[in-house]
């Protein structure tokens, strides 16, 4: 088995490629893209497109050298019967989960702004797991593909910092999964909370994971033998 080391903080992090996954976390129109749920909460998304590029490559490497890719989508059904009321009535709305905006209606599977982003979808081949909360593990088959697939590693890329990625890395963590985040791969609204969601994960620790950088995962990704997870 080749073990190879990511430089990280709080210290640096053993992997073996064979058992390690990219984890790209809901980088759909709805939140990175003016129009879809994210402006419709009133945040300001252009803040999350600094992660397209860092995760994009990181994307590129991984696709490169092999590695097992899982993108995330969250959304619901048509009929909404997935989406607990208490997240329909959250924070008033105007225009809400499930109404008609610019890119189809919110939050709901099928529509164009529950679509990846040009820049990060999926290749045929590549996982994709339809998610009706913000972790990736709640009522999804994640755990199962990742066991089968012998998963131990996962590198997490995506959005929101705090939310989607920070409750998906916490849910991989007590399920025994070593979560590294590349910083500049995950974005959020507000840049503190960007900060200290980063600094939760790796303090204590690392007591939900570690926290590296996109041009690291790449360097090292870099020196996987070829036929290591071929
Ligand atoms: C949110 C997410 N922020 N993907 N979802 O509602 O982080």
């Amino acid at each position: 088995m080749t073990k190879l080391k990511f430089e990280a903080e709080p210290y640096p992090l053993e992997f073996e490629p064979q058992s390690t996954a990219l984890l790209m976390i809901d980088m759909q129109r709805d939140f990175v893209e003016p129009g879809g749920f994210g402006e419709m909460l009133g945040n300001d998304v252009s803040l999350l497109r600094s992660a397209i590029e860092p995760c994009k490559r990181v994307l590129e490497k991984a696709r490169e050298v092999g590695l097992f890719i899982v993108h995330t989508r969250e959304g619901h059904r048509a009929d909404l019967s997935d989406a607990p009321p208490s997240k329909l009535k959250r924070g008033n709305l105007e225009i809400d989960i499930g109404d008609e905006g610019p890119m189809g209606r919110i939050l709901v599977r099928g529509e164009e702004g529950h679509d990846f982003i040009p820049e990060l979808c999926p290749l045929p081949g590549e996982t994709v797991i339809e998610k009706p909360g913000k972790g990736s593990f709640y009522r999804t088959d994640l755990l199962l593909i990742l066991r089968n697939q012998g998963i131990k590693t996962l590198i997490c890329c995506g959005v929101t910092t705090e939310v989607c990625v920070h409750t998906t890395v916490r849910e991989a963590n007590d399920r025994g999964f070593e979560c590294i985040i590349p910083s500049d791969c995950v974005a959020s609204y507000f840049p503190e909370f960007q900060r200290v969601g980063l600094e939760m994960i790796k303090a204590q620790g690392g007591i939900f994971g570690w926290v590296s950088t996109s041009d690291e995962i790449i360097k090292v990704l870099e020196q996987i033998p070829k036929e290591t997870t071929s």
